[in-house]
């Protein structure tokens, strides 16, 4: 059986390579003719524990192969991005070019699945509408489905194999071949449905944390002006069998939780009122660290911030929508003078050092942005010699806080009180 793969970014090039390694001959697909060669070349374009290897193994085996075309298949996977527009509506565009692309190849018995996260009603609305330019008839000859992936970036290998999938078929049918197709390697449990309830599952998953974690967020703000620590009080409130609370941070990013429940706004916006807050609530939490930093230090002293973390997550080298990037842009703005280290971003990026020691030198307030492991390893006796004001400001709450204050340094931490902050004009 023969697969086509269209689009090789975070969620098709895993998915091809998992394909191939259990025996399907797939041809993963991608408009940038770049990322083709690269990928020939054994090499990937994005960071993914243990995926170079699988990759160079099914490409020796003769399994995988890339192309900036589709071919005739049995089986045909959408996994291209759905980037957010200006105004806040999904860009359908390479959802659209991909399924024109893959048009001419299509035969009968053939089956088109959609993993992008989209809108509910994209595959009523647009995607069958191509489809059906085809001499195909769709539900008889052609099946489609929606399977959105849900997997977590830095466990993609682990999470393709054992999480449960939704499956939305147009028919039963069309779910049916789906099920069978994924089965080849996925070990969780499937559940079929409809499109559009597929459609709305991923959009809610997203939007449920995204509401959560503006929750911890605004229960943060609330502890900054209360004086609690919103990090034990969230833990202990987790102690209930019934609460899940998330965790405050220096704001969400990502391409999943920052933009899927603008998908569901723009169908239904009247109705979408907390959602809609809740984002708010997220897209206002860098300026919140900004304000913060703005109170730790000096400006008229020509301060030097460290920002430690540009990936919207740790252990990640995933920039995208990411809140520390939002946090330095309004540094430099306001002409702090910012100096960026993150071991994961191998981009150039202005202001960014490749050592930590330069990235500290002459600092006045050093802020963590990013949860990596590898921030948690800093030894704060060592970095003392090279700061010029001892002051790291901590959004993640992942510094050992003792150790800091025993080493010299004055230590805030997002969600506790910080005394002589006014956050006035939020
Ligand atoms: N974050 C917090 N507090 C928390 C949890 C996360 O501030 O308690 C922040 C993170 O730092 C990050 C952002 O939220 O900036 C999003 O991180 P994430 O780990 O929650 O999400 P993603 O975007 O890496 O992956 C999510 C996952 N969705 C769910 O867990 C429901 C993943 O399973 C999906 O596949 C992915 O979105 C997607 O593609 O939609």
């Amino acid at each position: 059986m023969k697969l086509c793969v269209m689009g090789l970014g975070y969620i098709g090039l895993p998915t091809a390579v998992m394909f191939a390694k259990h025996g399907m001959e797939v041809v993963g697909v991608d408009v940038n003719e770049k990322v083709v060669q690269t990928l020939r070349s054994g090499k990937l374009h994005i960071e993914e524990p243990g995926l170079e290897e699988l990759l160079n193994e099914v490409i020796a085996a003769n399994l995988l192969k890339f192309s900036s075309k589709p071919e005739e298949a049995d089986a045909f996977i959408i996994a291209v991005p759905t980037p957010i527009e200006n105004d806040r509506t999904a860009n359908l565009s390479y959802v659209k070019n991909a399924t024109e692309m893959i048009l001419p190849y299509l035969k009968e018995g053939n089956l088109v699945v959609l993993e992008s996260t989209v809108p509910p009603n994209t595959v009523n609305n647009v995607l069958i509408p191509i489809l059906k330019h085809s001499t195909l008839k769709i539900g008889e000859e052609l099946f489609v489905s929606h399977s959105p992936e849900r997997v977590l970036p830095g466990k993609l290998l682990e999470e393709l194999v054992s999480n449960d999938r939704i499956v939305g078929g147009i028919n039963h049918r069309s779910s049916e071949m789906t099920v069978a197709l994924y089965k080849r390697f996925a070990k969780g449990k499937f559940y079929i449905t409809d499109t559009t309830t597929a459609e709305m599952v991923k959009l809610m998953e997203n939007t449920y944390r995204d509401v959560n974690i503006a929750l911890a967020n605004e229960f943060a703000r609330i502890a900054e002006v209360v004086g609690f620590n919103v990090w034990e009080a969230i833990q202990l409130a987790n102690y209930h069998p019934r609460v899940h609370l998330h965790y405050p941070g220096p704001g969400v990013g990502g391409h999943c939780i920052a933009v899927d429940p603008w998908f569901i706004i723009e169908q239904a916006p009247s109705e979408s009122r907390l959602i809609a807050q809740a984002r708010d609530i997220n897209i206002s939490t860098p300026h919140h660290v900004y304000n913060v930093i703005e109170t730790l230090v000096n400006k008229s002293n020509d301060a030097n911030i460290t920002i430690l973390g540009l990936s919207f997550k740790g252990n990640i080298d995933d920039m995208r929508e990411s809140p520390s990037v939002e946090i330095v842009g309004l540094l430099k703005q306001n002409e702090y003078n910012v100096k960026i280290f993150d071991p994961h971003i191998k981009q150039e990026v202005p202001g960014k050092f490749d050592s930590l020691e330069e990235a500290v030198r002459e600092s006045d307030c050093i802020v963590i942005v990013t949860d990596h492991e590898a921030y948690r390893k800093i030894s704060p006796h060592d970095l003392i010699r090279h700061v010029r004001n001892p002051i790291v400001y901590d959004t993640r709450n992942i510094l050992n806080r003792d150790l800091w204050v025993d080493a010299g340094f004055k230590v805030f931490t997002i969600g506790s009180h910080c005394p002589n902050i006014n956050f006035e004009g939020e």
